[in-house]
This record gives C-alpha cells, structure tokens and sequence, in this order.
C-alpha cells in the first residue's frame, strides 16, 4: 500500500474509534447523568429522565393482563416471584434502558435475583409498611438495588411508593418488628423510633418510568383505596461481586418468618460472576 493510502485508512481508522467512543459515551450518559448518580448518592432513590417507551408500556399492560389470568391471580397486591412464574419476565428486567442505568449504580456485573408484582386494585388495599429491604435479603456484602417500574400512572392518590430520602446512607440494617396483620403486604415493619425526622417523599411516576432505590433505604406504601388501580413491576439487582447466600436465606426464614428466598434463580445478565460463588444462569 502506497504511504498516502496508509495514511487515509489510518485517519478513517481513528475517526471510526473516536465516533464509537463518543457513541458509547452518549449511550451511557443517556443512563443517568453525573447529576442524577449524585442525587442517587444522596438521597438513595433516582427516577432516571430516560424511560419505557408507549409502545414497551402498551406491551406490558397487556403482558400483565394475561400473566394475572393464566396463573389464575386474583390477589395481586404482592407478587413476590414472577419469573419463577414465568420466565418470560427475565426480558423485561433486562431491557437495556434499565440495565444502563442500573450499571451505572453498581457496576458491570450484574445479577437478577428478584421480581415481584405490586398491583393494588384500588380498593380494600393493604399497606406496604415502613422497612428496609435488605433487613431479609441473603446477599453478603449486602449490595443491591430494586428497579420499580409504573404500568399504570401512579401518584399520591392511588399509593405510590414513599420513601425517607437520605436514610441509606449510614448503611445500617435497623432493627424491625413482625407484624402478621392483614392490613399489610409484608410482615416485617421498620421500628418506629428509627423514622427519622425528614418527611416522606412521594414517588410519583407516568406510566413507563422507573425508579431505582438503594437496599437499605425506609420506604413504604399507604393502602391503596382510590378506585384506581397502581401496578408496578420490580426487578431487583446485585452486583456479581456480592454472594446470594442460600443458607442464610433458610436461617431467615427460620429467625425472621419471612419469606424463603433459598430458591431463587440467579440471572446474570451483564458481565462475569465476580465472587465466583454464584449458582448463575446465563
Ligand atoms: O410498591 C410497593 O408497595 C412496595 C414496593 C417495595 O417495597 C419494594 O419494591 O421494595
């Protein structure tokens, strides 16, 4: 090849790196800003600017619809397992809209090990109780974050979600009490003299958008009675530096009553399983 020609398909060579680069830098800012990672930081809780589109969100609904009907759902308040149920979900926790976003929070390896369903009719609700979720949760180090997505619209009047911003960031599991009433979707309830003084802050989200929140964050839901119905989808995430650890999981039920977690399907869905102790799919 003649000296000029090298020297064009060197340029083409470091103008087609450079445009990747920029592609894959725009790609990753369009996840979630410098800004939105530090109001993460801060108050444990972000609602990415990026969301589902209409199309994903008409999807979904009608997604839901059947999955209720087939699996003969007539309670859907708490879901706790729906891709053990039907391991078409998986997808949806892994679309790439919420995975950047994720992998922004805890890095690029990443582990599904939770999905629930949080659809309160509208009437004879149950509350969601005060508490933070990584008090039953077997993951050691205890990292990981829930991705809550609205189906339908979802605002103070039917019950979104509340959380106490800022209650992550001393990374401390307190204490809660068991509560077996009811009037409530999980049994154990934060102690009260561990609400701290900031006031709740309302989740409110269009159909479509997420929220990520952090897994030592106090956050809880009043009974939903407003005649509307206020579905959410969550996928949880940990990074695959962290271990599920399926004997502390049956420890939990025994000590705690909670719910048995021991069987869960691990899911990796980007990266390599860091802590090499994971029982992954792929
Ligand atoms: O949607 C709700 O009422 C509760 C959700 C929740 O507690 C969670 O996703 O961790």
């Amino acid at each position: 090849m003649c000296a000029k020609c090298t020297i064009v398909k060197m340029l083409s060579t470091i103008r087609y790196d450079h445009s990747n680069v920029q592609l894959k830098e725009t790609k990753m800012q369009a996840a979630l800003t410098s800004e939105e990672l530090k109001r993460y930081r801060d108050d444990g809780i972000i609602i990415p600017r990026v969301g589902l589109g209409i199309d994903a969100v008409a999807a979904l609904r009608h997604k839901l619809d059947s999955f209720l009907s087939e699996q003969g759902i007539t309670d859907a308040d708490y879901v706790p397992d729906i891709i053990e149920r039907d391991p078409s979900w998986l997808k949806i926790g892994s679309m790439p809209e919420i995975l950047d976003a994720v992998e922004k929070i805890i890095g690029e390896d990443i582990i599904i090990w939770g999905s629930a369903l949080f659809c309160k009719a509208g009437k004879g609700g149950r509350a969601t109780p005060w508490h933070q979720d990584g008090h039953y949760w077997p993951i050691r180090p205890l990292e990981t974050v829930t991705a809550w997505i609205a189906i339908d619209d979802v605002n103070s009047e039917n019950s979104c979600l509340r959380v106490i911003p800022g209650s992550h960031r001393d990374r401390v599991s307190y204490s809660h009490d068991v509560d077996n009433s009811d009037q409530i979707i999980l049994n154990q309830v934060l102690k009260a003299e561990h609400l701290q003084s900031a006031p709740p802050r309302d989740i409110e989200l269009a159909p479509g958008k997420f929220s990520i929140h952090d897994v030592y964050l106090i956050h809880g839901a009043n009974p939903n009675n407003s005649g509307k119905r206020r579905a959410g989808l969550v996928f949880r995430y940990m990074p695959a530096s962290s271990y599920f650890d399926r004997q502390l999981a049956t420890q939990q039920v025994k000590e705690l009553g909670v719910l048995d977690l021991s069987r869960r399907k691990l899911f990796l869905v980007r990266g390599t399983d860091r802590s090499g102790l994971n029982d992954v799919q792929q």
